[in-house]
C-alpha cells in the first residue's frame, strides 16, 4: 500500500508544535514529535516574536520526523497576520512584531477616516481587528527596516523561505493581512498606494496545494533528508488548515477553531460583501480549494490562559486549568457576562495590568456582579465565551442564509468539556468536539493531495478525518435564559 508520510509544523501563539503526518488509503494518522512553548518577548518596550527560536524548533520537530521514517514533504501552518522582513540579500530586518504590541493603537481609525470603512469593507471584507497587517504597516512607515525592506514574508512563508530560497505568499494567510483584494485575488495595490505603504514588497501569491520548492542544500543535509524533498504550501493559516480538519458530514454547520483566539463561521462557496455583513463586522478570510471562511475572531481562550499565567506568577499554587474549569462548572451560571472581545483584553497580563482584574473592570463598567475568585472570573470567562458563541454562531447563518445543524469545535479548546456544553447550550445545537489538531490535520491531507493521494475535494478529506479521529458529542440542554444573557452584553 502506497503511505505518505510527511511532517506537519504547526505554530500556535502559545505552542507550537510538529507532527509526523501518515496518510494510507483511507486513513490519516498523526503523530505529534515535538512541542514548544511560544510566546512574545517583551524588548524595548515592543512585543516582538522570537523567530529564529521559532525556527529552530521547527528544524528540529522535521529533524525528528525526518529520523523516523521516510519523509515526503513538509507544510507549515501559524497564526495569521504576522510578518518579518527581508532585505534585497534575503536578510531579516528589525523586529518580527506580535499582532499583541500597541504599536497600532489608534491606527485603524486614521485609515478608516482616510479610506472610508465601507471601501475598505467591499475591498478586502476583512473585520476590523487593530492589528491587521495593513494597520502595522502603516503604524510602521517611514521606519528604517520598512525603508529597506525587498519582500514582505508571513510567518509560514518567512520560515518556507529560510528553507527553500523561495519567496512567496501563501493564499489563505494573504487574506488575513487586508492587504488583499477579495474581489480580484490579488494584492491590493490601490490601497497600499493611497496609503503609502510599498506595495512592491508583496511578494507573488500562491496557492495552497502548490510546492514552495525543494529543501535548500545545506538545510537537506542538516536534516540528514534528500533535497529533494518539497516544501509544499498548505493552508498556511492555521485556521484556514483547522476548516479542513473539521469533521463535517454536510454543508449545514458552523465552526468554531479554538485555541488562543476563538474564530467562530462557517465555509461559504463566496464572499459576503453586503451591508449588514460590514455592520456586523464578520470577515471573509480564503479557505482551501478557493472557499470562503465567514467568520468572527472572538478573543477566546487567551482570556482564561492569561488569567492563569497572571495568578500562578501571584502565587495562587492551587489554581490549575482542568481543576479552576471543573469548578467553575459547579459555580452559578451566566452570574456575570462581558463582551469578551474587547480591546482591553488583547494586551498580555503583567503585574500593573493583571487579565482577572481587566475582566473585572468590564464587569463593573457593564452594571454586571464583578467577580472577584478565580473560580468566578473562570465562569464569567466560559460564559461570556458561549454566548459569543451564540450570537456569532446565529448571526453568520442568518447573513448567509444557511440553515445549521451543528456546531463543530476543533482546537486545543475542544478539550474543555464545560466549554463544550455550554456552546451547545448556548447556541441551540449539537457540539460536535474534536478532533483537538484539526489544523495539523489539515496541513497533513493538503500536503497528501499535493503529493498524490486520492483526495478529490474537501468531502473526502473531511472523511478521512471522520474515520482517524476521536470526537465527542454535546447534546444541547434547556434551562438557562441565553437570549437574556446575549441582551446583557450585545
Ligand atoms: P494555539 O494553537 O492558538 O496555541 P491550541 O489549539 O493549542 O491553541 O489551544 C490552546 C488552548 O486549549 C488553551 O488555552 C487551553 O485553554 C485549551 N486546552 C488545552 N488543553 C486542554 C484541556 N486538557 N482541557 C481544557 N482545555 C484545554
Ligand atoms: C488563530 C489566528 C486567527 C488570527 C489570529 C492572529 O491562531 O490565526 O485566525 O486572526 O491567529
Amino acid at each position: 500500500e502506497a503511505v505518505t508520510r510527511v511532517a506537519a509544523v504547526d505554530l500556535g501563539a502559545t505552542s507550537g508544535r510538529v507532527m509526523s503526518g501518515r496518510i494510507t488509503r483511507d486513513r490519516v494518522e498523526i503523530n505529534e514529535l515535538h512541542r514548544f512553548r511560544n510566546g512574545a518577548v517583551r524588548a524595548r518596550g515592543s512585543l516582538l516574536w522570537d523567530v529564529l527560536g521559532i525556527y529552530r524548533e521547527t528544524l528540529t520537530g522535521i529533524g525528528k520526523v525526518a529520523g523516523t521514517g521516510p519523509l515526503h514533504g513538509i507544510g507549515i501552518d501559524s497564526w495569521a497576520i504576522d510578518y518579518g522582513l527581508v532585505d534585497r540579500d534575503g536578510e531579516l530586518l528589525g523586529s518580527t512584531y506580535s499582532h499583541r504590541d500597541a504599536r497600532t493603537d489608534g491606527v485603524a481609525e486614521k485609515v478608516v477616516a482616510e479610506i472610508g470603512a465601507a471601501e475598505l469593507y467591499a475591498t478586502t471584507g476583512i473585520q476590523q481587528l487593530p492589528f491587521n497587517t495593513l494597520y502595522q504597516l502603516v503604524a510602521a512607515r517611514g521606519s528604517a527596516a520598512l525603508e529597506a525592506a525587498d519582500t514582505l514574508l508571513l510567518l509560514p512563508d518567512l520560515l518556507g523561505f529560510w528553507l527553500t530560497g523561495a519567496a512567496g505568499a501563501e493564499r489563505t494567510n494573504a487574506s488575513t493581512t487586508q492587504l488583499y483584494d477579495v474581489r480580484t485575488g490579488e494584492w491590493a495595490v490601490d490601497l497600499c498606494r493611497r496609503l503609502g505603504i510599498p506595495w512592491s514588497i508583496l511578494p507573488p501569491l500562491r496557492d495552497p496545494g502548490s510546492v514552495v520548492g525543494p529543501l535548500l542544500p545545506d538545510v537537506a543535509r542538516d536534516l540528514g533528508v534528500g533535497a529533494e524533498v518539497p516544501v509544499v504550501a498548505v493552508g498556511s493559516h492555521d485556521t484556514a488548515s483547522a476548516v479542513v480538519g473539521v469533521p463535517a458530514e454536510t454543508d449545514r454547520f458552523a465552526y468554531i477553531s479554538s485555541g488562543t483566539w476563538s474564530l467562530v463561521g462557517l465555509e461559504l462557496d463566496r464572499p459576503v460583501l453586503t451591508e449588514e455583513a460590514r455592520l456586523a463586522d464578520f470577515t471573509n478570510e480564503l479557505g482551501v480549494d478557493g472557499t470562503t471562511r465567514f467568520l468572527k475572531n472572538v478573543m477566546g481562550l487567551w482570556v482564561l490562559s492569561e488569567s492563569l499565567r497572571s495568578w500562578s506568577e501571584r502565587r495562587y499554587q492551587d489554581v490549575e486549568l482542568r481543576s479552576l474549569v471543573a469548578a467553575a462548572a459547579e459555580f452559578e451560571p451566566l452570574r456575570t457576562v462581558v463582551d469578551i472581545s474587547d480591546p482591553r483584553l488583547l494586551a498580555p497580563s503583567t503585574a500593573a495590568d493583571p487579565m482577572p482584574e481587566r475582566v473585572a473592570g468590564l464587569a463593573a463598567e457593564a452594571g454586571e456582579p464583578v467577580p472577584v475568585s478565580p473560580v468566578a472570573i473562570a465562569r464569567c470567562i466560559v460564559d461570556s465565551l458561549a454566548v459569543a458563541y451564540r450570537r456569532y454562531v446565529r448571526t453568520a447563518a442568518e447573513l448567509a442564509g444557511r440553515t445549521l445543524d451543528v456546531v463543530h469545535v476543533v482546537g486545543g479548546g475542544s478539550q474543555n468539556e464545560v466549554l463544550c456544553q455550554l456552546t451547545a447550550d448556548a447556541c441551540e445545537l449539537p457540539v460536535v468536539a474534536g478532533p483537538v489538531e484539526a489544523a495539523a490535520l489539515g496541513n497533513v491531507l493538503v500536503q497528501g493531495r499535493a503529493l498524490g493521494a486520492d483526495l478529490p475535494d474537501l468531502a473526502a478529506m473531511r472523511a478521512m478525518v471522520r474515520r482517524s479521529s476521536t470526537i465527542r458529542r454535546y447534546e444541547p440542554t434547556a434551562g438557562l435564559d441565553w437570549a437574556a444573557a446575549e441582551s446583557r452584553v450585545f
